[in-house]
């Protein structure tokens, strides 16, 4: 599909923060930008017309907490392809959920995750699928 060129203004401030980042990171600023842009568009995947889609959540919580975490996992089985948990301590754990399918119904287990008591973080990568 080629490359586009484009240029946009910034502050100042955040260009030069920027820049030097990406050079400790070896990154050329196409790299680094093209990056920026996927993440924001994961970040902001709810806000796209978009069917399908799959990725990983990840989520720190607590282990005491647990029940609510697999009685939702049982629920969005359909969406859900695998699950890796890791202790990563006494009390804490970390587990990654691989998910695939419709776009709404994976943000709706994601809104609901982030309501089960001890979540400490969650997070996702989620990309569009082409179908
Ligand atoms: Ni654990």
């Amino acid at each position: 599909m080629g490359v586009k060129r484009f240029s946009v203004s910034v502050d100042y401030e955040l260009f030069k923060e920027f820049d030097e980042f990406i050079k400790n990171l070896s990154l050329d600023r196409s790299k680094a930008i093209q990056q920026a842009m996927r993440i924001y568009l994961s970040e902001n995947i709810w806000e796209r017309e978009l069917r399908e889609c799959g990725g990983a959540i990840t989520i720190f919580y607590e282990h005491d907490t647990r029940e609510d975490l697999i009685d939702l996992q049982h629920y969005y089985r359909d969406v859900i392809n695998s699950v890796l948990h890791i202790h990563l301590d006494e009390k804490n754990c970390l587990e990654i959920i691989a998910v695939k399918g419709n776009v709404k119904k994976i943000k709706e287990l994601i809104d609901k995750i982030k309501t089960c008591k001890g979540i400490k973080q969650i997070r996702h990568a989620i990309v569009e699928i082409y179908v």
